[in-house]
Order: structure tokens, then sequence, then C-alpha cells
């Protein structure tokens, strides 16, 4: 920490030393993390998660100032003797345990919300929205790295508790945030915010899409007048918010502040085309023009966002370009396990496509993907149910082969100069590799081999 932010950060520290927190939920991430914040800074807490202690216990093993654990059915009883309750997002704000400390005046943050009582000076970003959160938060920090130090972190996947001093000595702070993070809170009031659009998703935890828009509508409820919210005027629901702050607009089909037309973004002064992108697929224009108008509202000047926009590689397993190799072009999706994600993959090239398809089938329907038979300039098809997608896709140069590195090395073989290599797998990878992204990750290292 720099020695400038000490005094601050110390201020609000001594308001929390003498309390006792209850962090419910304990996963490596919110949990885990919020339990060293505490360690670092003398706070006690308790620990209560739904899971075993066979499984809690191993993780709380070095949590210095933890009082007790609780594991297994969360009651109101843990309750007893705590101050604040640190809520890790993904548990339900409707369990009894978080409602019987709403109902008893017992503050309940989320790491986010927690964190945001230290930023009072700082350029603050939130960003939240159905789709599209990820790739605006890394695009939006890619742009405004060159001009200050930035920190990123939340629903990304980096909870902010660890890296807590990379947020406090940053200009600029950026938050990806989900609905369950702004169901309720106490501090969270960015400077600049966007919601990037609103479909129908976590059924699950809301009774309706009037719930779930509510939460995602709340980011702003503390914002000064000054504040400002980019408003995408495309997506119905977000179009039909009107919040107190300042309203900043994006649209590819209407008259707006940034917009996309005829091939082309503006921004400000700037134009420039989508073609020169690498970022590809229909769904970025939307995510690009909200990353730039964040970071156009928060004065980086349009020649940075013009640059920085087109050399954008994408988020890592997402479209993301892995660059030419002997003159072909290199996509890696490996997080593409639905047909729809395939099917946005398929719309960003035109033609001359290699594309590899297979893994362990989530019980889709492939045979909506034929229609895009005409871009694919070859297919190749691996693992377990590989051969039922080539049966299925009916494509007339396919070829089966049941291992992924062979299928990748075939891949290579059969390309041309000009065509694009596309990894969009439209299954989970779990046949023959733990996660996406390590078979992501292969892929590159394969690319890299077979192409010189
Ligand atoms: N738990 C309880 N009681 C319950 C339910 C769960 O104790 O009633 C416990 C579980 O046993 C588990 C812990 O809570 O040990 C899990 O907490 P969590 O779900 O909040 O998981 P974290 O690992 O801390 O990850 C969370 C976010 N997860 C969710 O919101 C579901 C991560 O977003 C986020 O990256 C991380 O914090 C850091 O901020 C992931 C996600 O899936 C990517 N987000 C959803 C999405 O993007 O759609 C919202």
């Amino acid at each position: 920490m720099e020695k400038n932010e000490l005094p601050f950060v110390k201020k609000i520290i001594d308001k929390y030393v003498n309390k006792k927190f209850l962090i419910i939920g304990f996963s490596a991430k919110t949990g885990l993390s919020a339990a060293g914040f505490f360690d670092r800074f003398g706070i006690k807490y308790k620990i209560s998660d739904v899971r075993s202690p066979d499984e809690i216990l191993p993780l709380a093993g070095e949590c210095r100032n933890c009082l007790e654990i609780f594991c297994g059915p969360q009651n109101a009883n843990q309750l007893d003797g705590i101050s604040c309750v640190l809520l890790s997002p993904g548990v339900p704000r409707s369990i009894s345990l978080v409602q019987a400390a709403v109902k008893n005046n017992i503050p309940v943050y989320t790491d986010v919300d927690f964190i945001f009582q230290f930023l009072e000076k700082k350029k603050t970003f939130c960003i939240t929205g159905t789709d599209g959160k990820t790739t605006v938060t890394s695009l939006l920090s890619a742009i405004l790295a060159c001009t200050g130090k930035t920190a990123a972190a939340g629903n990304i996947g980096t909870p902010v508790f660890s890296c807590f001093d990379k947020i406090i000595n940053s200009d600029y702070a950026v938050f990806e945030l989900s609905s369950f993070m702004l169901e309720d809170f106490h501090f969270i009031k960015p400077a600049f915010s966007v919601i990037t659009n609103i479909a129908e998703d976590h059924m699950d935890r809301y009774p309706s899409m009037a719930e779930y828009s509510r939460a995602k509508f709340n980011m702003v409820r503390n914002c000064p007048d000054r504040a400002v919210f980019i408003k995408n005027l495309d997506n119905k629901i977000t179009h039909s918010f009107t919040p107190a702050c300042r309203c900043v607009t994006i649209s590819q089909q209407n008259k707006a502040d940034y917009f996309f037309y005829n091939g082309s973004f503006h921004i400000k002064n700037e134009i420039f085309s989508y073609k020169e992108c690498l970022l590809k697929g229909i769904h970025n224009i939307e995510n690009i023009l909200c990353s730039a108008a964040l970071a156009a509202e928060a004065g980086v000047p349009g020649d940075i966002i013009s640059r920085t926009v087109r050399e954008f590689p994408g988020v890592p397993h997402r479209m993301q370009y892995l660059g030419d190799r002997a003159g072909r072009s290199i996509y890696n999706d490996s997080k593409a396990t639905t047909i729809h994600a395939v099917e946005k993959a398929l719309a960003s090239f035109e033609k001359n496509i290699i594309l590899i398809l297979g893994g362990r089938n989530k019980g889709l329907d492939f045979s909506q993907l034929q229609k895009y038979n005409g871009r694919i300039k070859q297919l190749v098809c691996y693992g377990e149910y590989g051969l039922e997608i080539c049966n299925i896709m009916k494509h007339p140069q396919s070829v089966y082969i049941s291992s992924f590195d062979e299928a990748c090395r075939r891949a290579s073989l059969l390309s041309l100069p000009g065509d694009t290599i596309l990894l969009s797998p439209g299954c989970t990878s779990w046949d023959q590799f733990p996660n996406y992204e390590i078979r992501g990750e292969r892929f590159g290292e394969l690319m890299y081999e077979t192409l010189a």
C-alpha cells in the first residue's frame, strides 16, 4: 500500500476493529479472501458454510483471527455476538440466516460493497448486465490502463479482497457486478456505470424478470447527479430505464451519443471500422460501444480508445484472437459449450473457416449449425460426441478424429493461408480435459507447434 493511502485506509479499518464479522459462504474465492483481509487488519470473524467440515476445515486452516467455524445447516443462532455480515454473492439473501441478520439490523455487506468505502476519491466503474460483462470489464480496463493505474475485480473472477492493495493504489477501479451483488448494498456508488443489456437469466434465484432487472437498476441508486450512466438504447429493458444521474446513450440502431453506423464506430471525433477490430462476433459491437463510451466519458482521448479497441485480442477462451500463424487467423473459443455460442462465433466470419467441434455433449441439437455449412471450409470433429456431430452436420468436407491433439494437428494440416482456424467446440471439455481453459491453452500450444 502506498504511504499517502494509509491514513485513509486506517480510518475506515478503525471503524471495524472492534466488530465481529460472520463470513457467510466460504469458498476459495470470496470467503477465503475476506478472511485474509480481516486477518491482515486484525478484525475478528466467524465462518458459516452449508458444506461439510471435510470441505471447509482444510480451506480455513490458516485463518488466524477466526473465532469459530459453522459447517452444515445455517441458522440464526450463528449470529450470536456478530456485528456485521460479509456475504458471498452466490448465497441467496432469502436463507433464514441472512434474513435474521437483516431483521436484527446487522449490516450485510458483499465484498464489493464493503470496499467501496475506500474509494471515495477514485474514478470507479461498475459494469453489470446479462451478457458481455466480462468482455466490457476487460476491454475497458485495457483502455484505461493506457492512461493510468487500473485494477479490475469482482464477478470477473478476482474477488476484491484478493487485490485490495492494487485497487487502493489504482487511478481507475473497475468492477464487474452480478445482479447478486446488487440486490442490496450500503456503499456502491460508481462514478461511471453501464448495464450492457438485460435478458432472461437466473430465473432460479428471482421470482420474475422485474425482480432481476430491479437488482441491476439498483446499481445507480446512490449515485450523485454528476455520475454517468451509459444507457443502451437497443435493449428494450435498459431503454426504458431512467436513472437519476446523468445519462449518456449508445446504439447500433438509433441516434445516440456513441453509435455504430454503416460498419463503423463513432466515438467522439474518432471513427473506426468493425473490420479493423480483432475482437470478432456481432455481439461484441455492443460490448465495444459500452467500453468505449465509459472510457470516453472518463476523459480518455479518442485515439487511445480507437487503437486499444482495434488491438484488443478478446477475453481468454471467448473468441480470443491468438494471432496470425503462417497466414492463418487463429481463434480460441473454447468456452463456447452451447449451440448459441458456436452460432455467434460462426456468424463472425463469412467463409474459409476450419472449425473444430466436439467433446462431451450436453444434450444439445447440433443440426441447428447446418445452416452455417457454407461458411465452413473444413469441419474437424473430435471426442466423445464428435462422430455424431460429423453425421448430423453432413458437411461435405468433414473428418472425425477421437483425440483432441490429433484433431487440432489435422486442422492445421488441412488449412491454407487466408483461412481462419476456429476452436468453438459446442461441447464441454470434460471427456479429455478438466476444464475449458486447459482445452483452450492446449489448442494454442498445438497451433503454435504445427504452424511455424
Ligand atoms: N453457500 C452457503 N450457503 C448457501 C449457498 C452457498 O454457505 O445457502 C456456500 C457454498 O457452499 C460455497 C460458497 O457459499 O462454499 C460459494 O459462494 P459463492 O457462490 O459466492 O462463490 P465464490 O466462489 O465466492 O464466487 C463468487 C461469484 N459466484 C457467484 O456469484 C455464484 C463469482 O462469480 C465471482 O467471480 C467471485 O465471487 C468473485 O467475486 C461467478 C458466477 O458464476 C463467475 N457468477 C454468476 C454469473 O456470472 O452468472 C452470478
